[in-house]
C-alpha cells in the first residue's frame, strides 16, 4: 500500500492533490484542518491535510483478494465520493472577512497595542473581525480609554493666555493659527494678537499678517527671544496671544535647541505640538520624541481629512499619554477646526478599510 500525506490550503485542494497522484480509486484515511505559522497564534495560516493511500498490488493479485477485502474497497471508495461531494459544497475560507487583528493592523494600528487590545477576548469573536459589532464595542471602549485627556485652550475674559504651535514643516501650523484666531476673536469676541517667530520664510511673514488683517487683530514678527519677551510684554492686555512657529525638522537638532530657547522666555506658554495625521507612525514617534525638550503639553492633529487611517493618534496617545487638544478637517478657515472629540476618534480608528 502507498500511504501518502497532501497538504494545501484548503480541503479540496488536498483532495485534488490525492487524487491527481494517487487517481481516483485512492482511499482517503484521514482528513484534518490546522493553523500553521503565524506569531502568537495570530496571522497563522488555515491549512488541510488528507492522508491517502492507494493499493500497490499488481491487477493480477488484486482478482485473487479476499472478497471481503474487495468490499470494503468498495464501501470506502463510495464514502471517499461523499466526502468529495460534501467538500465541494463548502465555503471557501479565502473569501471570508478578515480577522480582528488583521482588521486592526489595516487600521494602522501597532501590532503590540492591536494585540494588548485583544487580550482575553474570545476565541470567537478574534476570528469575527468587524462583522461582529460585540468586539467593535469592546475595541470602541478600550480605545476610548486611550483618548480621554483632552482640553482645548482656555481663555477668559480676565486673563491672558499665550500658546504657541510648534512642528514639523508644513503640517498645518500657521493655517491653524488663523483657525484657533478666528474661532476665539470673531465667535468668542475675545481679545487676540499674533506673533509670529518664523522669519524664515517671507510667505510665511505675509501668511499671517492677511490672516490678522481679515480677521482684525494685530501682528507681530518676533526674531529672537528678546523680541518675543518684548511683543508679549506688549500684548498683556490681550486675552489670548498665539506664537506661530517655523517648522522644524526633527532630525535637526539646532533647530530644537533654538526653538526651546525661543519658549523658554516665558514658562507660562502653553505649547502644542501639531502632528499631520498623514505622517505614518515611525515618523510620528520620532517627531515626538525630538521636540519634547520643548515640553509640549498637548498634541493638536491636523489633516484628519486626508488621512486613510487614524491609527496613529491611538498609537502615539497609548505610548505617551498626553492631552489631545483640537484636530483639524480640511484648509477651510475658520470652520475647519474642531476639539477632539474622544467618541468621534475612537470611532474613526474603527472606521474600517
Ligand atoms: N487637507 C488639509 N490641509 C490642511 C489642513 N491644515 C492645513 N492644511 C494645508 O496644509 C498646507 C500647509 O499649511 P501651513 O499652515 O502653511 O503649514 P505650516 O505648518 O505653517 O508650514 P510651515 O510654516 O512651512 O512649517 C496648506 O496648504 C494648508 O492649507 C487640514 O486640516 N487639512
Ligand atoms: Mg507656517
Amino acid at each position: 500500500m502507498n500511504v501518502k500525506l497532501f497538504t494545501a490550503a484548503t480541503l479540496q485542494e488536498a483532495m485534488l492533490q490525492a487524487k491527481n497522484e494517487l487517481g481516483r480509486d485512492a482511499v482517503i484515511l484521514h482528513t484534518r484542518r490546522f493553523r500553521k505559522g503565524g506569531f502568537l497564534g495570530f496571522f497563522s495560516k488555515e491549512m488541510a491535510e488528507v492522508l491517502a493511500a492507494i493499493e500497490t498490488v499488481r491487477p493480477q493479485s488484486v482478482e485473487k483478494q479476499h472478497p471481503s477485502i474487495t468490499s470494503l474497497q468498495l464501501e470506502m471508495a463510495s464514502m471517499r465520493k461523499t466526502l468529495e461531494q460534501v467538500l465541494t459544497k463548502m465555503p471557501v475560507k479565502e473569501n471570508q472577512t478578515s480577522t480582528a487583528l488583521e482588521f486592526l493592523l489595516q487600521n494602522d494600528i501597532d501590532l503590540q497595542i492591536a494585540e494588548n487590545l485583544l487580550q482575553g477576548l474570545p476565541e470567537d469573536q478574534l476570528t469575527a473581525g468587524q462583522e461582529s459589532d460585540f468586539l467593535r464595542r469592546v475595541l470602541l471602549k478600550k480605545i476610548h480609554s486611550y483618548l480621554q485627556k483632552v482640553d482645548g485652550i482656555t481663555v477668559s475674559k480676565s486673563g491672558c493666555k499665550t500658546v504657541a504651535l510648534i512642528g514639523p514643516t508644513g503640517v498645518g501650523k500657521t493655517t491653524t493659527i488663523a483657525k484657533l484666531a478666528a474661532t476665539f476673536a470673531i465667535k468668542e469676541g475675545h481679545k487676540v494678537a499674533l506673533i509670529t517667530a518664523d522669519t524664515y520664510r517671507i510667505a510665511a511673514v505675509e501668511q499671517l499678517k492677511t490672516y490678522g488683517d481679515i480677521i482684525g487683530i494685530p501682528v507681530e514678527i518676533v526674531y529672537d527671544p528678546d523680541e518675543l519677551k518684548a511683543a508679549l510684554f506688549r500684548h498683556q492686555d490681550k486675552n489670548l496671544v498665539l506664537i506661530d512657529t517655523a517648522g522644524r525638522s526633527p532630525r535637526n537638532q539646532n533647530q530644537i535647541t533654538e526653538l526651546q530657547s525661543l519658549l523658554s522666555v516665558d514658562p507660562y506658554i502653553e505649547t502644542h505640538l501639531v502632528l499631520s495625521m498623514t505622517t505614518k507612525y515611525r515618523d510620528a514617534l520620532e517627531i515626538v520624541n525630538k521636540f519634547s525638550p520643548c515640553s509640549p503639553q498637548k498634541l493638536l492633529f491636523t489633516k484628519i481629512d486626508e488621512a486613510a487611517s487614524m491609527g496613529t493618534i491611538l498609537n502615539l496617545l497609548y505610548q505617551f499619554p498626553t492631552t489631545l487638544s483640537y484636530v483639524t478637517t480640511g484648509q477651510n478657515v475658520p470652520d475647519d477646526i474642531e476639539l477632539a472629540n474622544p467618541q468621534k476618534l475612537a470611532n474613526l480608528i474603527l472606521r474600517g478599510s
